[in-house]
């Protein structure tokens, strides 16, 4: 029987996603060392193209643990571009005095970043790491066994597990079935996604209109995020490129539309599922292994960004002056701010899909025209697009 290598470590953290090598990086920086086990090999965490945002609080969140550079030279957006039956509007265009930038961010240009930041700094990364376990979650000693690259067996006792590993990883996995709450929602909505070497927008784009939703967001300069409202049974063998194209120039109402080869595409249904509470004994939760929000709202991946903050905040904390409070209020910190995402993305989700004549839930002529003086509301009333630019740049 080959032998087993025991190795020990302050934290494990499972998963070398957006979370856990932010967490990663954000621990390093205050001199705590972690193991980061990734399933997948560096070249395919370093091309999965995903989200594109990293809000206002998230970048200032970067620059205030010296960690500015990794979203260095990636263009600032504050501005959504909404279209009504074809008629635009810049949103938060008035709020001169919020000033607070965004950064249009591909998420695998800021994993490369990140990657690259952690492993020049003697991080350690362990790629295309199988058979990932976790045990003794309830003992002051949790210990974490996988399979190497190079199919040795090991295991790392340590003193906190940070599950990053998505809502299908291990870490959500391992917590005993009848401990917490896992709150769900199917919106009943179904996108159509579609990544394109096509020009970037100016501005996040969203439109709705007698066609349904549909929006453009950048990834990177040559590169669009498209998304369209289909059918629940479609699949993306529905949707040929001509299909696509000639549906987007429509319902965006764009005639000369820039096009270009198309490199993806995918037909997702909108769905929310948040865990409660988001520890089990020394193992937290982060990310996705938590709490799933829809694309609408974009916030999927800024919401990774906070709890490796209030993670790496806490173990901090402990470690320096055995101040557990932190770690004992991880999990309220960061549902409070999940819901209020959740409630937002919701908001959002509603009203777009609504106003179109599609309301999330049904409701029929009364539901969309409710949903259109929503929308006319937020697009002409300051009060009602503060709310808007709270949520939008993660300071509310
Ligand atoms: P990730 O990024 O999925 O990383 C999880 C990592 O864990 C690894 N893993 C394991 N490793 C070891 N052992 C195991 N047993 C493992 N199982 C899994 C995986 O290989 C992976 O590397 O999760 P994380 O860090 O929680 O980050 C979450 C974000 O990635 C996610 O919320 C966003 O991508 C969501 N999202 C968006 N969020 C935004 O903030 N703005 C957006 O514009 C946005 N657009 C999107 C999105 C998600 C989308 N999908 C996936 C439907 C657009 C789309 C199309």
């Amino acid at each position: 029987m080959t032998q087993v290598l025991h190795e020990s470590a302050t934290v494990v953290i499972v998963g070398g996603g957006v979370s856990g090598l932010t967490a990663a990086m954000l621990l390093r920086s205050c001199g705590i060392g972690s193991v980061v086990l990734e399933r997948q090999t560096r070249a395919r965490v370093e091309e999965r193209q995903r989200a594109g945002l990293v809000e206002h609080r998230a970048v200032r969140m970067f620059e205030q643990w010296g960690l500015g550079h990794v979203l260095h030279g990636f263009p600032s957006n504050n501005l959504l571009e909404v279209r009504v039956d074809g008629q635009s509007r810049l949103l938060t265009e008035d709020l001169r005095d919020i000033g607070a930038a965004g950064k249009s961010v591909p998420q695998q240009a800021l994993v490369r970043g990140l990657v690259a930041a952690f492993l020049a700094d003697g991080g350690d990364l362990r790629f295309a790491a199988a058979d990932v376990a976790l045990h003794g979650l309830d003992s002051d000693k949790p210990m974490v066994s996988y399979t190497g690259s190079d199919g040795q067996a090991r295991e790392i006792e340590c003193d906190f597990v940070a599950g990053c590993d998505g809502d299908r990883g291990i870490s959500a996995a391992s917590i005993p079935s009848d401990v917490g709450t896992v709150h769900r929602y199917d919106y009943g909505i179904h996108w159509l996604t579609v990544l394109a070497e096509a020009p970037a927008p100016r501005y996040a784009l969203m439109a709705t209109g007698e066609r349904g939703y549909a929006a453009q967001f950048a990834r990177g300069p040559g590169a669009s995020r498209f998304y369209l409202h289909v059918a629940d049974e479609d699949t993306a063998a529905d949707w040929p490129d001509e299909r696509i194209w000639a549906e987007l120039t429509h319902r965006l109402h764009q005639p000369d539309l820039p096009t270009g080869p198309v490199t993806a595409t995918e037909v997702f249904p909108l769905r929310s599922s948040i865990r409660e509470p988001m520890s089990h004994g020394r193992l937290f939760l982060l990310g996705d292994a938590a709490h799933i929000i829809p694309p609408m709202g974009a916030k999927g991946m800024n919401l990774a960004l906070f709890d490796a903050e209030v993670f790496a905040s806490a173990v901090r904390d402990f470690a320096a002056a055995g101040d557990e409070s932190g770690l004992r209020g991880y999990s309220d910190t960061c549902l409070a701010r999940t819901w209020r995402y959740q409630e937002y993305s919701n908001w959002l989700a509603d009203m777009m899909h609504g106003a179109s004549g599609s309301p999330v839930g049904g409701g029929g002529s009364f539901r969309e025209r409710i949903m259109r003086a929503r929308l006319e509301r937020l697009l002409s009333s300051e009060v009602a697009a503060r709310y808007y630019a709270e949520m939008f740049t993660g300071l509310g």
